[in-house]
C-alpha cells in the first residue's frame, strides 16, 4: 500500500439542508481535530464536506479507494439517517472500517455500533482514541486494547472498551488546514447579520476558526457538557496568538472564531490576550462565547469593553436560555435576568454585536415564563436594536440527565432501541421528541413558532424608522408581552409586503 488514507465524511447539518441559504460554514470540529492527528503521524488525510457540497455522498465515494484503511463520520441525531444511507452504500464497495464518532454515537454506543455498516465509534473525547486507533492500523495493537471505543467481536458481539481520558488541551493540535480541498469556501464570513463583524476600514473578512477551549465550568441542567461532565479546558494566549499569526500570513486570515464555550472565564487569559495584541502590534477581529455576567464594575467595565473594541473583538455570543428568573434557577444558569438585560445595554453602541439564544420547555416553565422570555427577548431589543437573538428553540433531553430518565421512567416512554430508528418522525429539532413533558403548556409548539416569528418582526421594526412602523412595534409588543398570537394579520400583511417587493418573507403561513 502506498500511503495509508483516512477519509472523513463531514454531513450537511440536516437532512434538508438548504445550501443556498448556507450561513457561515466551519470545517467540523471533531473531524479536523482527528484529521490533524492523523496527518500529524503520516497517514493521507481527505475530508468530504456535505455542508458544503450537494454531491458529497458521490465524492466521498469516490474518494474510497484501494489505499483507505479508515473512513470517518461525525454526527449529531439529526444527521443519523444521512449517516446510515451513506455507510450502506460505502460498505457494498469497501471492505475496510466505518468509524462513527461526534454526540449520537456517545449517547448511544451500543445502538449505534450494533449496526452492521457501522465497525467502531468513538465513546467520549477523542485524543486518546485517535492515538489508539492510529496503532491499531499500524497493526500494533487490538481494537480491544484502545479506550474509549465502541466495536463488534468475532462473534458478532458489541463491546465497548473502558473510558478514555478527557481530551488534555495542550496535546491536542491546531486544525491542519491542509487536510481541505480548498480553505476559500469556508472563509467568507456569511451571517444573517451582514455586518457582524464591523472592520474599521471596510476591508473584506477571511474568517478562521480556532479550537481555543474544551468543555465548561459550569453545570447548567440542560447542557450536554454538563451531563458529559466535559471540564473546562482552554489554550493559552500565547498559543491562541501563535495561531493567529499563523492562519494571518498562511491563509490571509483577518477575522477569528475562537471556538470555545466560555472565553472570558480567565480573566488572565483575556487581559493576557489583550496585551499580546497590544503589544505585537496585531490587527486582526475576534468572536467569543461568554456569559452575560461577566459585564460589571469588577470585570468587563466601560474601559474593557473600550479596550476590547480597540483590539478587534467583534461579537460576544451568550445563551441567556430563559427571560423567568425562576426557570433559570431550576436549572441552575447561574445568571440572573437583569444581568441578562444589563449586557445588552452595555453593548449597544459599540462595534461589539451582541448574539444571545434561548430555550423554551425547560422543567419548570409555565406559560407564563414563557411570556417572559419574550418580554425579556423585546426589552433586550429596546435596548440595543443591533441585538441577534436566536429564534427560541426547544428543551431536549440527554441520557445522563437525571431529568432523562425520570421522565423516561414515570412516563415510560419507549427510547429508540437500534440507530435505524433514530430519523423521521421520532425527532423535534434534532432529537428524540419526548411528548411527555408534564409541564409544557397547550399550544406550545405552534405558540413558541408564532411568537418566534413576531421576535423577528419586532426587530425589523424597531430598526426600520417610520411611523407606521412605531405603532406596530407596540402593537407586536402586546403580543409578545402577552403571547397572543391569535389572527396573526400583521404578519400576513408583512409577508404580502415581502412578497411584493421581492424581499425574503417572514415565513407566516
Ligand atoms: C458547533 C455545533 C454545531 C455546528 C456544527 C455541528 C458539529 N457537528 O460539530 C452547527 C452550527 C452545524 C450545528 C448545528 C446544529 N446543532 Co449543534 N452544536 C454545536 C456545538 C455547540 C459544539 C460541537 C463541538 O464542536 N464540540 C466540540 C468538539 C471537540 O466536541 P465533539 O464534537 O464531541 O468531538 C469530540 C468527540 O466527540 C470525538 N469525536 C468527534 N468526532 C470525531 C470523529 C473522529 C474520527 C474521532 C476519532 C473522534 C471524534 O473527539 C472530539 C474531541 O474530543 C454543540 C454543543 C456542545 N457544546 O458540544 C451543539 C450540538 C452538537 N448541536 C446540537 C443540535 C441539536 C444541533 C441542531 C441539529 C439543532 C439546532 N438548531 O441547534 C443544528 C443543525 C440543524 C440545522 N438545521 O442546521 C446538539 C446535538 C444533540 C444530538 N443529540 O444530536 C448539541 C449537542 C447541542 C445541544 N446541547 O443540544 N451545531
Amino acid at each position: 500500500m502506498a500511503n495509508k488514507k483516512i477519509v472523513l465524511i463531514n454531513l450537511p447539518p440536516c437532512p434538508d439542508y438548504n445550501y443556498s441559504d448556507a450561513g457561515e460554514i466551519f470545517p467540523h470540529t471533531g473531524l479536523m481535530l482527528a484529521g490533524a492527528i492523523f496527518k500529524q503521524r503520516g497517514f493521507t488525510v481527505k475530508m468530504v464536506d456535505g455542508a458544503l457540497e450537494k454531491n458529497y455522498e458521490e465524492k466521498a465515494l469516490a474518494a474510497i479507494d484501494s489505499d483507505t484503511v479508515l473512513v470517518c463520520f461525525s454526527l449529531m441525531t439529526i444527521q443519523v439517517e444521512m449517516a446510515l444511507q451513506l455507510s450502506k452504500k460505502i460498505k457494498e464497495k469497501y471492505s475496510g472500517l466505518i468509524l462513527w464518532g461526534g454526540i449520537h454515537p456517545i449517547l448511544f454506543p451500543g445502538q449505534t455500533v450494533a449496526h452492521p455498516s457501522i465497525d467502531i465509534v468513538v465513546t467520549g473525547e477523542g485524543y486518546d482514541s485517535t492515538l489508539g486507533l492510529i496503532d491499531h492500523l499500524n497493526g500494533q495493537v487490538k481494537l480491544e486494547a484502545i479506550k474509549g471505543i465502541g466495536f463488534k467481536n468475532a462473534a458478532g458481539e458489541v463491546v465497548l472498551t473502558e473510558p478514555a481520558q478527557p481530551d488534555d488541551i495542550e496535546k491536542l493540535p491546531h486544525f491542519d488546514f491542509s487536510i481541505l480541498d480548498d480553505v476559500e469556501p469556508y472563509l467568507e464570513a456569511k451571517s444573517v447579520f451582514n455586518n457582524e463583524i464591523e472592520t474599521d476600514n471596510n476591508e473584506k473578512v477571511r474568517l478562521m476558526p480556532i479550537f481555543t477551549g474544551h468543555g465548561c465550568a459550569y453545570k447548567c441542567h440542560f447542557c450536554i457538557n454538563a451531563f458529559l461532565k466535559r471540564k473546562y479546558r482552554f489554550k493559552s494566549a500565547q498559543s491562541i496568538i501563535a495561531e493567529v499569526k499563523k492562519l494571518m500570513r498562511d491563509y490571509g486570515a483577518n477575522a477569528f472564531v475562537f471556538l470555545d464555550e466560555d472565553f472570558p472565564i480567565s480573566k488572565k487569559r483575556l487581559f493576557e490576550l489583550l496585551d499580546l495584541i497590544e503589544q505585537e502590534k496585531l490587527k486582526f477581529y475576534w468572536r467569543v462565547w461568554g456569559r452575560v455576567s461577566y459585564f460589571n464594575d469588577a470585570y468587563i467595565n466601560r474601559d474593557v469593553i473600550k479596550r476590547l473594541e480597540k483590539n478587534g473583538l467583534r461579537s460576544y455570543v451568550m445563551g441567556a436560555e430563559s427571560g423567568s428568573q425562576k426557570v433559570l434557577d431550576i436549572i441552575e444558569k447561574k445568571i440572573t435576568v437583569a444581568e441578562i438585560l444589563n449586557s445588552a445595554r452595555v453593548l449597544n453602541g459599540t462595534k461589539i454585536f451582541a448574539k444571545y439564544s434561548f430555550i423554551m420547555g425547560l422543567e419548570g416553565e409555565k406559560r407564563e415564563d414563557a411570556a417572559a422570555t419574550y418580554r425579556v427577548c423585546a426589552e433586550m431589543v429596546d435596548l440595543n436594536p443591533k441585538v441577534h437573538i436566536t429564534p427560541p428553540l426547544t428543551f431536549r433531553y440527554y441520557p445522563g440527565s437525571p431529568i432523562f430518565d425520570r421522565i423516561v421512567n414515570k412516563y415510560k416512554v419507549k427510547l429508540p432501541q437500534k440507530i435505524e430508528d433514530w430519523q423521521g418522525e421520532v425527532l423535534h429539532e434534532g432529537f428524540f421528541k419526548i411528548d411527555a413533558m408534564p409541564w409544557i403548556w397547550p399550544d406550545f409548539v405552534e405558540t413558541v413558532k408564532r411568537m418566534n416569528q413576531y421576535l423577528w418582526f419586532y426587530y425589523i421594526l424597531k430598526n426600520s424608522p417610520k411611523f407606521v412602523s412605531k405603532v406596530l412595534g407596540r402593537l407586536v409588543r402586546w403580543r409578545l408581552n402577552g403571547l397572543y398570537s391569535k389572527f396573526p394579520w400583521e404578519l400576513h400583511v408583512y409577508d404580502l409586503y415581502n412578497k411584493l417587493t421581492g424581499k425574503v418573507p417572514l415565513g407566516a403561513e
